[in-house]
């Protein structure tokens, strides 16, 4: 462990004598301690990262591309390593860990070609010999809050944008993930090196609590605030960020559903159900919470994935061929173990769900499947685990009805060959989600689109399409090249 430290610029001097204990979840033993940041000290680090943005607002946006390509060139060098201690400190398994950081390299590509494609409009104006367009600016420090379940790539989905756009980033990660940033900190140092002559204090990491948060929420000088986490979180965080008419993205709870028509391929469906429901232990915000399926195939459906499931290999995620981690601590597990015990007394049937031994001292689960005859009050609620709500449908029209039944609106998706039903789901009538896919499971998607949810989701995007321009002002400018000073809608002002 401490060569894989090392490895990441991790000295002893960083991972020990702090305050901040770091437990991973495989075995639950401590494996750090962590110095946290004075609440004390943030007005001085929110004012170095305005300072930084005065200089770098002025740097070409191509050049500051060019320190996004170096931290993808710097974070390909590092995959192993980061890879690697994602899975000590998040319980991923390996391929998982590994995949991550591939999402970091994958939106670093990205916002390389963005840095030369931040497009505004040209817009006809109505008066004559006057051009209007639009033109967008850097906003000011952007402030990332990021949890446990995507310890690294969430910071780098909003880093690698916001340093496109001319923003400095202060990080916020988990308090049960400080390592995988210390570590994405060095490699970014070792970017910024290269780069040569980037303002000190460009992008910054805070370690510590919701009051470190608070400072950032609260801050007038921190225009952006990109918060990932519970929607419980996010009801904080939106109302006192809006409070000082600074911008929030918000990626909240999902609550994923997928609908399996009497047309779709079972066998592709039961794969993307397994990844999708118990991948990452269930512990993405795109995790397959829901299962919607036709009466006809229940049964059969139901059957397959009890076989699929019984043969999951739980336990370290360390080694190869386990495809189930640990949760991240007891504390998770219990809160799976009691939305059981609801999801049964609201009527359902349980198969699987139980505590297994794994490695002493982690939390490890068997995947459960919770046979639900309606939307009961449990479905509605995000647990973040491994559990799967499976009700029937007779009609498209009632499936999607139910999948758009619950507060939260991140992913979703159908399985059917036929067109019509496909359509209609992505239709203005279909899902109410901000992802919405067709013969693919609700998670691990791209990072070529727009990432994010409506409702209690929160409404953010990041990542790619155009969630740039949550990150920028946008400038309207009108240009009179004429002799006359027309007003717009005709207006006779002569003095
Ligand atoms: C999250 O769980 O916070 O779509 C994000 C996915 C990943 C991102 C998940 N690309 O599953």
């Amino acid at each position: 462990m401490q060569d894989l430290f090392s490895s990441l610029g991790l000295t002893p001097d960083l991972t020990q004598g702090g305050t901040l204990a770091v437990r991973s979840p495989i075995d639950g033993a401590e494996i750090a301690r962590i110095a946290e940041t004075p609440v004390s000290d943030m007005p001085a680090i929110i004012a170095r990262s305005q300072t930084a943005f005065r200089a770098w607002r002025e740097v070409p946006a191509p050049r500051r591309g060019e320190l996004v390509r170096l931290l993808g060139e710097e974070l390909r060098a590092a995959k192993a390593e980061l890879g690697a201690l994602v899975t000590l400190e998040a319980g991923k398994i390996t391929s998982e860990g590994l995949g991550e950081v591939q999402e970091m390299i994958d939106i670093c590509d990205f916002a390389v070609g963005l840095s030369r494609q931040l497009y505004g409009l040209t817009i006809a104006s109505e008066r004559p010999g006057h051009r209007m367009m639009e033109t967008w600016h850097p906003m000011g420090p952007c402030a990332v809050i990021s949890a446990f379940n995507f310890p690294v790539a969430v910071w780098s989905w909003n880093t690698a944008l916001a340093l496109v756009c001319g923003n400095p980033v202060i990080w916020k990660p988990s308090e049960k993930t400080p390592l995988t940033a210390m570590a994405s900190m060095k490699i970014m140092e070792r970017a910024l090196a290269r780069f040569g002559d980037a303002p000190e204090g460009l992008v910054q990491l805070v370690i510590g609590g919701p009051a470190v948060g608070e400072a950032l929420v609260g801050s007038k000088d921190v225009p952006i605030v990109s918060a990932t986490g519970s929607t419980r979180m996010g009801r904080i965080v939106g109302p006192k960020v809006a409070e000082r008419f600074g911008r929030s993205i918000l990626e909240l709870g999902g609550n994923n559903a997928m609908i399996v028509a009497p047309s779709a391929d079972l066998d592709m469906a039961v794969r993307a159900i397994v990844f999708s429901a118990v991948g990452t232990a269930g512990q993405r915000c795109t995790s397959l919470r829901r299962l919607i399926v036709h009466h006809s195939i229940r049964k059969d459906l139901v059957a397959k994935l009890a076989a699929a499931y019984a043969s999951l290999p739980i336990g370290d995620p360390r080694k190869e061929g386990t495809l189930i981690g640990p949760l991240v601590d007891a504390a998770s597990r219990d809160r799976m173990l009691s939305a059981l015990e609801q999801a049964k007394a609201e009527g359902g049937t349980v198969h699987g769900g139980a505590a297994v031994e794994g490695v002493a001292g982690g939390a490890y689960v068997q995947p459960a499947i919770a046979d639900m005859s309606g939307q009961s009050a449990i479905v509605k609620e995000e647990t973040f685990a491994p559990i799967l709500y499976v009700m029937g449908y007779e009609t498209l029209e009632e499936a999607i009805a139910l999948q758009n039944d619950v507060p939260q609106g991140l992913s979703s998706c159908i399985f059917t060959l036929n067109l019509r039903e496909a359509e209609t789901f992505l239709s203005a009538v279909g899902s109410d989600c901000g992802i919405a896919n067709v013969n693919i499971g609700p998670s691990g998607a791209e990072i070529g689109g727009a990432f994010g949810g409506e409702k209690d989701t929160g409404g953010g995007r990041e990542s790619g399409s155009d969630a740039w321009k949550g990150y920028m002002r946008r400038q309207t400018n009108t240009v009179n090249y004429s002799a006359q000073l027309p007003l717009a809608q005709g207006v006779k002002f002569d003095i």
